[in-house]
């Protein structure tokens, strides 16, 4: 059959004109068309939806140019396969991708709103737990920019990520209802449904004359794709998002309407459509749950699936797919696709084993995100063959096969080929998903250069001598649009001032920025960035969450993921030292200098420790805000539900970036380069990228303490008592003490009890041991911070010297030595 086609089809649409009332015509008629309401009687969340109809509508012709010249140039994909997406508020980005800011912003005054209102108005969809989900964003982000040909695919979770408050100080979470209000950024395709099988048994059968495998599943589901545009920085590209939504299949609950039981078909649909129901809100010691694996594998076979289909349609010959994509495991929550590309050569195409595995592993490449050994996924035989009965059995293959080779390069090696096998017998029987992941790929690559020489010598370090070219590093990055241009206007001004703007898409044009740090005028309008940011910020907090922070303090920020690792409790034990030198006498307040510590963090639900910890800092913020004695010289604000909305607030407004995990136990961290890059100072450990961000900003602006990662490891080997660093420093013990004796707790002497014996007697981060070394780096901070021009320097040559932590660069990176895809213009 021919495509339908007419004349004026040839030019799909066109965007609405570039003027203020060429933008009021289109808001209104939205507004009236779309939204079906006047003007005069709509709503905030009416002119919301029809504001982003709008901007929607200015990317819609660039978004259908660039999947037709996809498909005419039959250039190389990146399949990113993610089940995370921490996408952030979609309005300021499209408007910004758009260059449609200020003409949105005179065209809403004329009709007397305001743009600042109805960007508030929107619920950011929170896709992901934190840095990994984040990191999925900024690099398509960056791929769009490049115009590099990437399909990001995903999981359409009903709720996100938990909205957390605080009830007495502990967290609550509430379920995030981000699609309540209407979601004006997703195109769903019903039509386009995909069907995903699940269950039942295999099956040999003789097809004339050669035994193949059939799978005879017992259930299935639909997955319906929804499109979001991921729109390039004014360039005229606009790459795809795909996420996917289960629903129940017709076959599936037709049959048992047929049966009668009306009630069990409804079941049957609700089990369906659990699958993407929420977001696991666990970012680390995964619990092997079976919807978990479930939702694994319903949106990698939709998208393997999905990619497949588009090739055949073009009668593209699939043995040469590795030229037209590479797929990118996020981690390995989408590595059961590797069975899956397998399964669907071999059984459905009816391949030759040997060329299905030719061509399925050189279209995968993976990136490991942890070092933590309890983060490495593993499957229990007994739940994958049960829920994916023919995968199993073709990862056994693979693993066969394997096992094979690593006999044949060590065939006196018996230990090491059980060291290296994909199914692990103990403790119980289970699938390594990290090893079958780097078997077969075609790289594997950590995400900071420290933790890919770790990850190569210590997690996977019989692979890494196996096959030492498959291993490689790629600093992550973050994109400058997002987190300097969007977040920071007054700091991007500035900047465009002094370098012109084309620094957005290529950030080492920062360091021309450099000269800039001697200049006295320059430094006074750095100044004022800082404290636009700073009055921004104090006036969100007041109304978002009625706290009230002091003007013309250091702001010294620590926001991310609750975790032991990350030490939290380092940071809180340094404010309860400071309090407890003025309480007790040892320093006159008015000789201190004033400090507002901000936390941001959310806890897993079921991560006892960090619940207790936010309940700990809760409690010391309480205390320490009521007293008195603290003429107003420190205070604490921790406010709930941080993400990316209030990051875009906090990072501009910091004057120092917290990053402070035990070393070898942060992967990279990607918040230490949005510090940084916004002109806040780090202090911090050897760890992740903060290594590279002494590196490139030098050791003079960066305020460095702890144990080096050799160091750690020769004291853990040594054995660690954390009860010594107690006894012997009477500052750290006066602390915890205070903390036993109620002072944060009305009194109560048990309030914190888990929290303080954690530390007294496992402390298995070591917070303890870096406690010292952490508060002399902090006495360096302040002695810096009250030196005015020095601190500004540094804050200046932080910015010009991290140009490379853009996710650009990532990208490039991951272009040359993994994808060999190239931007295609
Ligand atoms: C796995 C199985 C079951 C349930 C949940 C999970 C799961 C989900 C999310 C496991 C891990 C995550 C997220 C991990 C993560 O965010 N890691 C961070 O990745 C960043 C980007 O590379 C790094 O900067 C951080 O250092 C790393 O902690």
């Amino acid at each position: 059959m021919t495509p339908p086609t007419h004349p004026l089809a040839l030019a799909p649409v066109s965007a609405p004109p570039h003027s203020v009332d060429g933008f009021v015509k289109e808001f209104l008629r939205e507004l009236n068309t779309g939204q079906g309401v006047a003007l005069s009687r709509s709503t905030v969340n009416d002119q919301y939806l029809a504001l982003a109809r709008t901007v929607r509508h200015y990317l819609m012709a660039r978004w259908l140019e660039t999947l037709r010249h996809n498909r005419q140039s039959k250039a190389k994909y990146v399949g990113y396969l993610s089940a995370e997406y921490l996408l952030g508020r979609q309005l300021g980005n499209a408007l910004m991708a758009t260059d449609l800011n200020d003409v949105a912003e005179k065209a809403l005054a004329s009709c007397g709103l305001d743009l600042a209102t109805l960007r508030a108005q929107e619920v950011e969809p929170g896709l992901g737990n934190g840095g990994l989900g984040r990191l999925a964003a900024c690099f398509i982000d960056s791929l769009a920019t490049m115009s590099v040909p990437c399909i990001g695919y995903g999981i359409r979770y009903e709720y996100g990520i938990f909205r957390q408050t605080f009830v007495d100080g502990r967290q609550v979470e509430q379920p995030d209802t981000w699609l309540a209000l209407g979601a004006p950024w997703e195109f769903p395709h019903p039509e386009a449904a995909v069907e995903v099988d699940f269950g039942g048994y295999t099956e040999t059968y003789d097809d004339n004359g050669t035994e193949r495998t059939r799978w005879v599943p017992a259930w299935n589901v639909l997955g319906i794709p929804y499109n979001y545009m991921v729109p390039g920085y004014q360039n005229g590209r606009v790459n795809t998002l795909r996420l996917w939504s289960a629903q129940a299949t017709k076959a599936f609950d037709l049959s048992i309407f047929n049966a009668g039981d009306y009630a069990e078909a409804v079941r049957a649909q609700t089990f369906a459509e659990n699958i993407t129901k929420v977001l696991y809100p666990e970012d680390s010691t995964p619990q092997g749950k079976e919807l978990r694996l479930q939702q694994q594998y319903f949106f990698v076979a939709c998208s393997i699936r999905d990619f497949i289909e588009q090739m055949v349609e073009e009668d593209f010959d699939l043995h040469n797919l590795p030229e037209r994509i590479h797929f990118q495991l996020n981690d390995t929550h989408p590595v059961i696709a590797v069975p899956e590309l397998m399964r669907i050569l071999v059984d459905e195409k009816k391949w030759e084993w040997d060329e299905a595995w030719d061509v399925t592993r050189r279209c995968f490449a993976y990136t490991c995100h942890t070092l933590l050994p309890e983060a490495l996924e593993t499957w229990p035989t007994d739940l994958l063959g049960r829920l994916l009965p023919r995968h199993l059995e073709i990862i056994f293959r693979i693993n066969d096969e394997f096992l094979a080779e690593v006999r044949a390069a060590y065939p006196e090696d018996e230990l090491r080929a059980r060291r290296m096998s994909i199914v692990a017998d103990y403790p119980e029987r289970s699938v390594r998903m990290a090893y079958l992941a780097t078997v077969a790929g075609t790289r594997v690559n950590g995400v900071a250069a420290l933790h890919s020489q770790l990850l190569a010598e210590k997690v996977l370090p019989d692979f890494s001598s196996f096959w030492p070219d498959k291993f490689t590093n790629v600093t992550n990055g973050v994109t400058p649009r997002r987190f300097i241009k969007m977040a920071n206007p007054s700091l991007s001004e500035l900047i465009t001032d002094t370098v012109g703007p084309g620094w957005v898409t290529d950030l080492e044009r920062l360091a021309e920025l450099e000269p800039y740090a001697e200049d006295e005028d320059f430094r006074r309008a750095f100044r004022r960035t800082k404290d636009v940011n700073k009055t921004r910020l104090y006036a969100l907090l007041r109304t978002r969450d009625g706290i009230d922070l002091p003007e013309g303090h250091l702001l010294d920020v620590m926001v991310k993921r609750l975790h032991e690792y990350k030490r939290q409790t380092l940071k809180l034990l340094h404010v309860v030292t400071l309090y407890d030198r003025i309480i007790s006498g040892r320093v006159d307040p008015t000789s201190v200098l004033p400090r507002t510590v901000v936390f941001g963090a959310k806890a897993a639900p079921g991560y006892r420790m960090a619940k207790e910890i936010i309940f700990l800092a809760n409690s010391v913020a309480a205390t320490l805000n009521a007293d008195k004695r603290l003429n107003g010289r420190l205070s604490v604000a921790f406010p709930a539900n941080y993400n990316v909305t209030l990051a875009e607030k906090l990072i501009p407004a910091a004057d120092l970036s917290e990053q402070i995990s035990l070393a070898g136990m942060e992967a990279s961290g990607t918040g230490n380069m949005k510090f940084a890059l916004n002109g806040a100072l780090t202090v911090g450990t050897d760890d992740g990228a903060n290594v590279e961000i002494r590196q490139l900003v030098g050791d003079e602006n960066f305020f460095l303490f702890g144990m080096t990662e050799p160091e750690v490891s020769d004291l853990q080997a040594a054995g660690y008592h954390p009860t010594e660093y107690y006894e012997s420093n009477a500052e750290l013990k006066s602390a915890i003490d205070l903390i036993s004796s109620g002072a944060f707790s009305d009194g109560d002497r048990n309030a914190f009890e888990q929290v303080v014996s954690n530390l007294l007697y496992q402390d298995r981060f070591m917070a303890l041991a870096d406690y010292q070394s952490y508060l002399d780096a902090q006495d360096r901070v302040e002695a810096a911070y009250v030196n005015k021009e020095a601190w500004t320097k540094s804050a200046i040559r932080n910015i010009a010297r991290t140009g490379f932590f853009s996710s650009d660069r990532s990208m490039r990176d991951y272009l040359s030595r993994i994808w060999g895809a190239t931007p295609d213009r």
